[in-house]
Parts: structure tokens; sequence; C-alpha cells
């Protein structure tokens, strides 16, 4: 039975969104919002994760009356395996991007693409130094074959542990070896949570905890990693730079093309491709005064912080942004993307086109985009925007606002220059108390939670107890739009922070990147835990996640606690069903890695969590208040 829909008030703090929102339905357009209306309530027993579908001797779901599956699995197993699964699920989504990565390096060793390069020489030696490999007067091309190989045997089962656990502190590595939780290989640490939940195997929930988290770590310091890192070597490592954000900065005059999911090796390419004189001349013709490629979620994030290319939304912007009927295209890698973009543009003239054989969408326009003709293809993709804006329908554009204005690119290697060259700098703020503390918040919106009210919350609250705060994957945009992204924004931060990011000319909220990039916090945890002569979870710092909603996310918050971050998360994940399983995660694992996640949907009283643990933190280090 169809239901009243939720007015649209409650949807979004965001003005674009529900001007969006409202065009929608006046429209006949359907959202996720809507969607999700006709699917609560969900299944208790899924939100509980004590159903399973593991074997067909079930599905089973487990109660107090029925407290055993066919096979007798209880709850504690059930949803354990459940979640294990889940972590998998998100560690093989950044890995597999990451592996896409050494398969462009790859083509450049090998000679098969000059559309690709390598654009960092000297980040390209650092990193090969780090793991191992020797660079001394060798060709940048031998290093770069060693670093490849040295990154593809990381993905297998032949290592003791992933390359990158070189920058992990000794005492933390020595605490992961105690628990077994030591990454050895990224798809070896996948493949076994697979194996260890099929029915019969793992049936001791902590123990398969433990292992997701191993997993987890396989994708923080292994997969992310080296997505981020090769990245940075072919496209360039980030730095500060201004940019915008918001519905408004598609334009009306230009050829809009929209560039999603999470992987940069298409859409820089896209990018490069849109500056074709051929193609602005064909633009000009049919009208439009020039080619503007403007960005959603993660590959949004990857080229706003290289490329500075302006920010049109994150995740519960992307059905809305096609919505503004002015846009010819949209152009996908993979994950985050949902299905109904392909529904919302059939409803415009708006192409959507898929680039990937393990992301395909019916009814895209497909395009197997591969490293060796990466740039005839972004040509021929960006041709089809083009040509496109002959049929954008004027009536129906409605752009609601002007953008605001941003700062990115805070790679580390931004930060430690505008430090004078070393951490230093920032190790003394934090021991002097001007910088109490850090939080990164990172992920997604949840069209369960007002968009963006609980993101924006935490970070307000955040910047003025002077802890300073890191944002990723789509907080950042909302952390754009709510204007915290400027220097100005010291305004609204406690004293410290004013003082020290006002000198630097600095925000007190720093855009570090996609989600993938959650491996530079993971590589700043380490080298100020390293600093200090301490473990990281000895450090003044946390992570958040405040609206949720992926496997990735889930992935990324283990990740963060295994290598002992205090970690919130606005929602809890489907865990509730067991006791076992949902005590480890908020309190017993504080025994074994030095952190936990904190489950709290009020902003405040998170940020007044971070708060406590942030002073013990400071207090143990013999630091002042
Ligand atoms: Ni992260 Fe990026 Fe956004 Fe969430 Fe999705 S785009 S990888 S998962 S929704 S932050
Ligand atoms: Fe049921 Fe056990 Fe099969 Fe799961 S593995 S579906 S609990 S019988």
């Amino acid at each position: 039975m169809a239901k009243e829909p939720r007015p649209i008030e409650e949807l979004s703090i965001w003005d674009d969104a529900k001007a969006m929102l409202k065009k929608a339905r006046a429209e006949g357009i359907q959202t996720v919002h809507d969607r999700l209306d006709r699917q609560t309530p969900h299944c208790k027993f899924c939100e509980l994760g004590t159903t399973c579908r593991n074997c067909t001797m079930g599905p089973c779901r487990v109660s107090e009356k029925n407290p055993l599956g066919v096979c007798g699995a209880d709850a504690d197993v059930i949803v354990a395996r459940n979640f294990g699964r889940f972590v998998a699920g998100g560690a093989a989504g950044h890995s597999d991007h990451g592996r896409d990565l050494i398969e462009v390096l790859e083509a450049i060793v090998e000679g098969e693409t000059s559309d690709y390069k390598i654009t960092e020489e000297n980040k390209l030696r650092a990193i090969a130094g780090e793991v191992g490999i020797k660079t001394d007067g060798r060709p940048t091309m031998d290093v770069a074959r060693d670093v490849m190989e040295c990154f593809f045997a990381d993905f297998g089962s032949r290592k003791k542990e992933v390359s990158f656990l070189s920058r992990v502190p000794k005492v933390r590595k020595d605490k992961w070896a105690g628990l077994k939780m030591i990454p050895r290989g990224v798809d070896r640490e996948i493949a076994e949570m697979m194996h260890r939940t099929h029915m019969g195997c793992d049936n001791d929930a902590p123990n398969t905890m433990i292992h997701a988290a191993r997993t987890a770590l396989a994708d923080g310091w292994g997969g992310s990693m080296i997505g981020t890192e090769l990245s940075d070597v072919i496209f360039g490592v980030p730095t500060p730079k201004m940019s915008t954000a918001n519905l408004g900065v598609i334009k009306a005059d230009k050829v809009n093309l929209l560039v999603h999911g999470h992987n940069p090796v298409v859409s820089e390419m896209i990018l490069a491709a849109a500056r074709d004189p051929e193609l602005l001349a064909r633009a000009k013709e049919l009208g439009a005064t020039g080619i503007n490629v403007a960005g959603l979620c993660c590959t949004g994030n990857e080229l706003l912080m290289r490329q500075g290319i302006p920010m049109a939304g994150n995740h519960l912007m992307t059905e809305l942004a096609i919505i503004t009927g002015a846009v010819e295209a949209i152009v996908v890698d993979y994950q985050c993307i949902m299905p109904s973009l392909v529904q919302v543009s059939g409803c415009y003239h708006t192409k959507f086109i898929d680039t990937a054989n393990k992301a395909r969408f019916s009814g895209a326009i497909h395009f197997d985009f591969q490293p060796k003709t990466a740039m005839k293809q972004a040509r021929e993709i960006v041709s089809i925007a083009v040509e496109a804006f002959a049929q954008r329908d004027a009536g129906r554009v409605d752009i609601p606002c002007e953008p605001v204005e941003i700062m990115t690119g805070f790679s580390n290697e931004a930060v430690t220059a505008a430090l004078g060259g070393s951490l230093d700098p920032l190790v003394q703020a934090i021991a002097a108390g001007d910088i109490r503390g850090a939080v990164g918040i990172v992920g997604c919106n949840n069209p369960k939670i007002k968009q963006d009210s609980l993101n924006v919350k935490l970070a307000e609250e955040l910047i003025k107890k002077d802890i300073l705060v890191l944002v990723t994957g789509c907080v950042t945009t909302a952390a754009g739009k709510a204007g915290l992204l400027v220097p100005d924004a010291i305004e609204k931060a406690g004293p410290g922070l004013k003082k020290v990011c006002g000198a630097l000319g600095i925000p007190p909220v720093l855009h570090y990147g996609s989600c993938v990039d959650n491996a530079r916090i993971l590589q700043l945890c380490a080298a100020l835990a390293n600093a200090l002569n301490v473990d990281i979870s000895d450090l003044p710092v946390g992570a958040s996640s405040p609206e949720w909603y992926s496997e990735k996310a889930a992935a990324i918050g283990l990740y963060a606690v295994a290598s002992g971050i205090y970690t919130h998360l606005g929602h809890p994940p489907n865990i509730l069903g067991s006791e076992t399983v949902t005590n480890l995660a908020v309190s017993g694992l504080e025994d074994l890695v030095g952190a936990t996640f904190f489950i709290e949907g009020d902003m405040v009283k998170a940020a007044d969590m971070f708060d406590e643990r942030i002073k013990t933190k400071r207090k143990a280090l013999g630091l002042s208040e």
C-alpha cells in the first residue's frame, strides 16, 4: 500500500536539494526517498542481523523463541558471519579499485598506453623506498615495474604481510601479530572471509570478528592505500586550491557532463578530452559557451582534489543533479551509483554512460574503457554529451542556487609542505593544546537521515572544541556547502584552531579526499604516532561516519578501530541481534586493539564523547588541556 511521502522539509538540510525534490514531485519523478518510504518498515530480522541465507537448508531466521538455524547456528554466529561478509564486500570494493590503478601502472610500464603517464616520479621513488625497493640510480620505469610487481603481490597469498605495513608503528604491528590480525594479502583475507562464513566453518563469533578486522586492515593498509598512492603517482599529488560546490556548479549556458563513481582513471581522461578544441568548437556551434565537467561522490572528490573541478553534490544529490534538466551526460565508473539514475536520466535528454564491465547498467550506453584506448574513448564520450546539448529542453531547466566556495587538496604532502617541510609544527600545536586533537568525519548520506544534518553538525561541534576535522567521501560536499571548507570558517572554531589555521590560511575542516583516501588519514596517524614514539591508540584522535550506508563505510570503520582509532557511527550496523558481537564492537575491542566503536545519533553528545576521549588521551601523553 502506498504511503504518504515524508515532507520535503524533513529530507535534507539543503535548499538546492529541496528545490529539486519539489521539481521531482511536480514532474512525477521517483527518488530514493520515495522508494525508502515504500520499503519501510524494514524486516526486523534483517535489521538485527539474525537472518541467514548461506545455504539451502535455510534460509533461517533466529529469535528468542526459535534460537537456532537448521544447521544449529545461533544468533551470535549468524550475526558475525553476516557482518564479516558485509565488511568483505566493502574491502573488495576499495581494493579492486586499487588493483585497477596497478593495472594502469602496468599499461604504462609495458608501453601499452601513452594516455597515462607517471606524473610524480618523486612520489613513486618515495613509495618504492618505503616498500623496500631500491631506487638509487635506477631508471624510473624499472622502479615502476618493481612497484607494480610488489603491489600485485600484495593481493595474493605469497607474502607474510601487505607492503605498507612498513608504515605502521611496531607496537601496533606486534598487537596485530598477537591477535592473528596481520593482513597478509588483500584477496586472501577477502576470500578467507567467504570461506570462514560458509556453513560449517568459523562458528565462533569473536573469532569471525577478528578476521573481519583483518580483512578491513587489508583494505585500509592494502587496497585503499595502494589506490590512493598510485592515483597520486599517475595523476598528481593534490595541492591546496579553491573550487566550488552545490548544484549551482551546473551551468545553464554550458554542456554539463557529470562524472560519478570512484576511480579517477576514466574521469581524468574525460576532463582532458573536454578541453579538446574540436569538441569545444562543436559545443559552441550548438550554442553552448563551453564544456563543464563537474563531480559527484568520490570520483568527484578525486578530480576536485587534484584538478579542482567543481563538485555538484554527494550521494543523495546524484538523482537531483539530473533533475536540474541541464545535464547532458552522466559518466559513471563504479560504486554508489544508484541504478535509478538510468531511469531519472530517461526522464530528460541526459545520456547515462557506463564505462566498466564490472559495473554495467541496463539501459546505459556502454563503453569498455581501457588504458590503451582511453583518450579516444573519452573523446567519444564527451562528443555524446556535446551532441545531447541540442536536445536539451530549456523550459525544464532549473538550477536552484549559486555555488559556494570551497578549499580542497589537502594531501599529507601538501600539509607537510604548508608546515614548512615536516610534521613537527603540527605535533607542537597538538602538544601546546591549540589543536587538542583531530577527528576524521567520513562516509555517506543515507535517506533514513535528513541529508547532511549530522555530517555538518558534528563538524561544527568539534571545531568549536579546538578539534581539527578532516573530511573525506560524501562528507566533503556537506562541509563545503555549509561553508566549513574555507579559511573564513575559523570564525566558527575555538580559539586554538582559530590561531593555528588562521596563521596558515587554511580552514579548520580539511578536505582530505575520497573514501579510498582515508588511507591518507591512516598514514598521517601512523606518522604522528611514530614521531611521538607511541601507538596510534595513544593519539588524541577519532573517526566518525554519521550518515553511513555502505559496506565500504563499515570496512573503513573497522580498519580505523583495528588501527587503534576510536570510531563513532551515527547508527548501528545490523549486529544488534547478537549481544556477543555488539558488546565486542562497543567495548570488548578496547582490550584487544585499544579502541572501540560508539553509536550515537545525537551529534552534540557524540562531540562530547570525542572530547572526553581526547582529554583522556592527552592526559596519558602528559599533555596539558
Ligand atoms: Ni564512500 Fe564514495 Fe559517498 Fe559513501 Fe559512496 S560515494 S566511497 S561509500 S556514499 S561516502
Ligand atoms: Fe540456516 Fe545454517 Fe544454512 Fe544459515 S547456514 S541458512 S543458519 S542452515
